[in-house]
């Protein structure tokens, strides 16, 4: 009988006459363009200044090591700060990049400034469905763009990526699902920008109906939109974080 020491020899000898794959060029979040808006959540101070309710810091495997993602439990749990210069989207292009887990997919607010029900500004929601959807009205309350992808995009329990890419060239705003298109739309070149609204994450305007149940994380946001070789690389981020989740 051989002995688990010498079984284990041969299995280690047995490996090393693989050939060795290459192993593959690793792409790293930083290699995405730079946000200059970026919610981690691994700041509890600044989450204890924006948070109304009780949102909670939790573990969390999809940025970096040892993070923590945003925890909303439904019931007046959100997120809420002022238009900074960055926020402020106006008529520029942009993305918005965000991870999300719900807990229950009912009709919820992700990240909005405004633009819910008529209202100016921009709004990217759940529908009951499982369906994200992107809403801008202008300040007149006229549709200035909807997009929604196919119902069960989000899911209960399962983290995904979404990005919402505006392109100012062509005015098409695309909606992307693990760095997969699944919604577009034509966004009229109007002022986007509701002053007086305020960025919320987790929940629409002053609204407790649509209170979101879940986490987020790596909420990014920055106005210019991906190009074709970023969401390459988008893809392959939210391949590593995959492995990470082991999802
Ligand atoms: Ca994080």
């Amino acid at each position: 009988m051989p002995t688990l020491l010498t079984l284990v020899t041969v299995l280690a000898m047995a490996s090393c006459d693989e050939p060795a794959a290459p192993e593959a060029p690793r792409l790293r979040v930083e290699e995405l363009p730079p946000a200059p808006a970026k919610l981690g959540f691994e700041n509890a101070d600044y989450v204890r200044r924006a948070r109304v309710g009780d949102p909670q810091c939790v573990d969390s495997k999809i940025g970096r090591e040892g993070g923590k993602a945003l925890a909303c439990d439904g019931d007046g749990d959100r997120l809420e700060f002022r238009q900074s210069e960055v926020w402020s989207i106006g008529t520029s292009p942009f993305t918005l990049s965000i991870w999300v887990r719900p807990e229950r997919v009912v009709d919820a607010g992700l990240v909005s400034a405004g633009g819910f029900g008529g209202k100016h500004g921009w709004a990217v929601t759940m529908q009951a469905d499982g369906a994200v959807r992107f809403e801008a009205n202008t300040s007149r309350g006229a549709s200035a763009g909807v997009a929604v992808t196919p119902p069960l995009t989000l899911r209960e329990q399962h983290w995904t990526h979404l990005a919402v890419v505006l392109s100012r060239d062509n005015d098409l705003l695309r909606i992307f699902v693990d760095g997969h298109e699944k919604a577009s739309t034509l966004v009229t070149k109007i002022d986007l920008t509701d002053p007086h609204a305020r960025v919320v994450v987790g929940a629409i305007d002053e609204s407790r109906e649509f209170d979101f149940t879940g986490r987020f994380d790596e909420i990014q946001f920055r106005k210019a939109p991906l190009g074709d070789r970023q969401i390459e690389n988008l893809r392959q981020w939210i391949a590593d974080a995959r492995e990470r989740l082991g999802e």
